[in-house]
This record gives structure tokens, sequence and C-alpha cells, in this order.
């Protein structure tokens, strides 16, 4: 069997594991080759820390594009999340048109905001930009903010089933995601975990796990690299969306019995073996 490749367009932040230095691992521990195209190069990430670097790499990105398309290389995924600038939008969106055949799964985490509001750096004309890079996702893959953001709707912390139902409709047809996935849902008071709209199946479904206190920085990457290592082993929408909140939980459960300070993001890494093992069967 090939090695499936995935392309995972996000920043690198040395510190904090987010983004690259999570995706990296996880996907490599499913069994996938994961191509990296930087989109900026931070000391940290920019959540509850001072004085961070933050190199650009916007200028870099299509010429890197353009070498693989010479390369004729084939990626059996596109996965997008953090942006180092609003410019990238439109050059993520080139990127995807260079490389993406119609073979390729497009998954958009659009990546921009927490907790009702917008990263730091972030400017309010960002969520319509993201909008049209949502619109080229085979999945969709906001969190409760960001989803509210896309659709120019009121932040709702805490929706019931069918505001979560119509939240995901919403993001199908006004956004024009093929199916999409929130996280940060609570269907009950104890229990924290995801809805997914699979279009193909026309089914909703929901995946949770028990609730820990407090806000962990990188669990939105490390929910969607998890998600996206599911769907390129063959797993289906609510699979996937089931392993990547089993596997999200149980970091942010190992972090919290560890008493781990929270910026400094998930401890996943004790967790990459037992997930790896789940794909095991598959080679
Ligand atoms: O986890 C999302 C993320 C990724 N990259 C950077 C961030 C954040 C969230 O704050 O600051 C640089």
């Amino acid at each position: 069997m090939n090695t499936p490749r995935v392309l995972a367009i996000h920043d690198i932040s040395g510190i904090g594991r987010c983004s690259l230095t999570v995706a990296l691992p996880v996907l490599s521990a499913a069994g996938i080759e994961c191509a990296v195209l930087p989109t900026a190069v931070l000391s940290t990430h920019t959540g509850e820390f001072e004085g961070y670097t933050f190199r650009d790499l916007t200028e870099d990105v299509l010429p890197i594009a353009q070498h693989w398309k010479s390369l004729n290389l084939k990626f059996d995924a596109i996965y997008t999340g953090y942006l180092g600038s609003f410019e990238q939008i439109e050059l993520i969106k080139e990127v995807i048109t260079l490389l993406a055949d119609d073979d390729t799964l497009i998954v958009v985490d659009p990546v921009m905001a927490d907790e009702g509001e917008l990263y730091p750096g972030f400017t309010l004309d960002y969520p319509d930009q993201m909008r049209s890079l949502c619109a080229l996702a085979d999945v969709l893959v906001p969190n409760l903010t960001e989803a509210a953001l896309l659709l120019g709707r009121d932040y709702d912390s805490s929706p019931d089933t069918d505001a979560v139902k119509d939240l995901l409709a919403a993001l199908c047809s006004d956004i024009g995601a093929g199916s999409a996935v929130l996280t940060g849902v609570s269907l009950a008071p104890d229990s924290l975990g995801a809805a997914a709209r699979d279009s193909k199946l026309s089914s909703t479904t929901y995946a949770g796990a028990a609730r820990a206190e407090g806000m962990y920085h990188g669990s939105g990457d490390l929910f969607c690299s998890a998600l996206v290592a599911g769907l390129l082993n063959g797993c289906s929408l609510e699979e996937s969306t089931k392993l990547a909140v089993d596997f999200t939980s149980a970091s942010i459960q190992r972090t919290y019995a560890a008493g781990a300070e929270t910026r400094y993001g998930l401890l996943f890494e004790a967790g990459l073996a037992h997930f790896s093992a789940q794909f095991n069967t598959l080679y």
C-alpha cells in the first residue's frame, strides 16, 4: 500500500504544541507522510505569551508550491490551518488550484478565533476573506467562534442540538463546504466534543467525552490533525470525528492530571502509540 501524502499548511510555533508541531507527529504516527508548507515561524504561539517573534513567510508560499508542481507530486489531502497574513488566504487558494487533483481531500481549519474573540493580529475583515477559502473545503472544521464569524452570526458558546444542526447545515449551504465538523460542542453539562455533518450520507452525528476544567491551547490543531489522520486511513467522517475526540480528550485529561501549564499545549505524546495502533490493522 502506498503511504498517503498530506500537505499541511500551518505556522511553526517553536514552543507551544500547536499547528505543525502537532500535525507532523500525529499524521506520521497514523502512517501518513506529512509534507509541510510553513506560513510563518514564531517562537511561541500567540496565546498567553508576550514578546513572541513572528517571521511571515508569505513571499515563500507560491515559489514552494510551484517547485512541487514541477516535481509532479500527488497530494492525497491538503490541510490548512493558521495562516501568516491576510494575503495568504488568496495565495493558499492558488496553491490548492495548483496542487490538488480531483481526488485530493481539502480540509480547512479556519484558525482565527476562540472563546468569542479573534486571535491577536487578526483583523475584523479576516473572517470575510476566509469564507472564500472555506468554500473550497471538502471538510470544514471550525470551532464555535469561527463558525459564528464565518456565518456573520452572534457567538453562542453552548448551542443545543437543533442550533448545532443549523450551524452545520449553514456551513455547508451558505459557506459552500462539502461537509463540516464543529468543535467545542457540549450537548450535556459534563461532556465536550464535536458534531459532524456528512453531506454524502446526509447525516449529523455527535461525539463527546468527559470535559476537563480550563482552556487548552492547541486542542483544535490536535483534533483536526487526528481527524485528517482518520479520513486518510479510510475511516468515515463519523468514525474520524470520534477517534479525534477520543485522542484529544485523552490528551486533555493527561494534561489536566499532570497539572501542566496549559499554554505549553497538550501532553499528547504519551497517547501517540495507542493512537497509531488503531490504524495498524490497516497495513
Ligand atoms: O492553535 C491555533 C494557533 C496556531 N498557531 C498560532 C496561534 C494559534 C492560537 O493562538 O497563535 C501561531
